[in-house]
């Protein structure tokens, strides 16, 4: 505690000493226009895309875990992207931690899985009942046309997040991660043909856990099929790594350490060739691959903000980070900023004590920048995304 004033006084005292007189504090500069999909509910838990109406829009699925519903979104098109978006009620279910769209039964369709924590602790499905002929997004919206199932295999078990992974040996793959007891890496993979018996799915564990924060899908070794990179934040084996796809996937799935073996690790993006991971601490982890090494420096977080949740990158270098200042020792802090090449933050959205999650940067006003969309669950700012300045 003592420390993080000292230091943030150190770093006041260097600024009102600076020969330009320009105060680089980055939260001076303008924020970002902040734009609301939905804010009419508790605890909005991850954004994750899909195209449920076959627009070429990419419409959003969230988990809103206080209010314990699963919902979807239906991206209106950049002239009404910043109003709040249609929206269906897919589920109501406790604890929702992630929901995904996902092709679980191969009929064309996407539907949604979401996975629940709390006193829930299932993995449950929600099956597009739509029709090819009538899959407009009025139907989508229809909550008559959404209909829960569940893996009764997997329950008892609190699931974190799960991860399409197309298609293994032709049958449908999905990843899931839990946290707590029980807690695993497991692969899921669907009978050839498809069908909605959720009892025939092959169930496989790929790996114990301690708290499965993040799941991507890399082919990191560029042998045409997807491995899965991971973050795991708590107990002995915590690191941020990747498994690679064996030839059989009931094989074992050899486990190749990137970094943060140790650390609490967050979310992470990942191409084959560098991997960010924000950690719940002061500094994020950029990891570069030189063959089968990673070069691991760290981006120290903007003075203050000790609890770092996701972290990204845009083209042109600058990178975005999300945090959890409302439980930092110092909440007067904002949760989302951007740092240029240079190294210096920014805050795009001035707001304090915030608990913000995962992001996806895709461009929503068709202006071709890359915008942030992420959802925020402290100041009820809910599900909403921030429109990329022009410079
Ligand atoms: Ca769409
Ligand atoms: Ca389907
Ligand atoms: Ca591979
Ligand atoms: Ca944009």
């Amino acid at each position: 505690m003592h420390q993080t004033i000292f230091r943030g006084s150190v770093v006041l005292f260097a600024v009102l000493l600076s020969p330009t007189g320009v105060l680089p504090l980055a939260s001076a500069q303008t924020p970002w226009n902040r734009h609301t999909i939905d804010d009419t509910h508790r605890g909005a838990d991850g954004v994750r895309l899909g195209d449920f109406n076959g627009d070429g829009l990419p419409d959003v699925v969230t988990g809103w875990e206080e209010s314990g519903l699963v919902r979807l979104y239906l991206n209106p098109g950049s002239a009404k992207a910043t109003e709040p978006w249609p929206a269906a009620m897919i589920a109501r279910a406790k604890s929702p931690e992630d929901a995904v769209p996902i092709d679980l039964d191969g009929d064309g369709r996407l539907d949604i899985v979401s996975c629940h924590e709390g006193k829930q602790r299932q993995l449950l499905v929600h099956w597009n009942d739509t029709s090819a002929s009538d899959s407009q997004s009025s139907n989508l919206l229809n909550e008559q046309n959404w209909t829960t199932d569940r893996f009764k295999q997997l329950d008892g078990v609190m699931w974190m997040f799960a991860l399409p992974l197309g298609t293994i040996d032709s049958r449908t793959a999905l990843v899931v991660g839990a946290k707590g007891p029980k807690a695993t890496i497991t692969l899921l993979l669907g009978p050839p043909t498809g069908s909605r018996d959720l009892s025939t799915w092959t169930t496989i564990r790929l790996r114990e856990a301690g708290w499965i924060m993040s799941l991507r899908s890399v082919d990191m070794d560029h042998d045409g099929d997807q491995d899965i990179v991971f973050s795991d934040r708590k107990g002995k084996r915590r690191v941020a790594a990747w498994l690679e796809q064996p030839d059989d996937p009931l094989q074992t799935w050899t486990e190749h350490v990137i970094a943060g073996q140790g650390r609490e690790v967050m979310f992470l993006t990942a191409t084959a060739e560098r991997c960010l991971i924000s950690t719940r601490n002061s500094d994020s982890l950029d990891c570069r691959r030189a063959g089968d090494a990673w070069h691991v420096t760290t981006l120290k977080h903007p003075t203050g903000v000790n609890n770092g949740k996701a972290i990204e990158r845009f083209h042109d270098g600058r990178i975005v980070l999300t945090a959890n200042t409302h439980a930092s020792p110092n909440r007067d802090l904002p949760g989302i900023w951007i740092r240029d090449p240079q190294g210096n933050w920014s805050a795009i959205d001035p707001t304090t004590a915030v608990k913000f999650d995962r992001m996806e940067l895709i461009d929503l006003d068709g202006d071709n920048d890359l915008d942030v969309m992420t959802c925020e669950e402290r100041q009820n700012l809910g599900i909403i995304w921030y429109e990329n300045p022009a410079r």
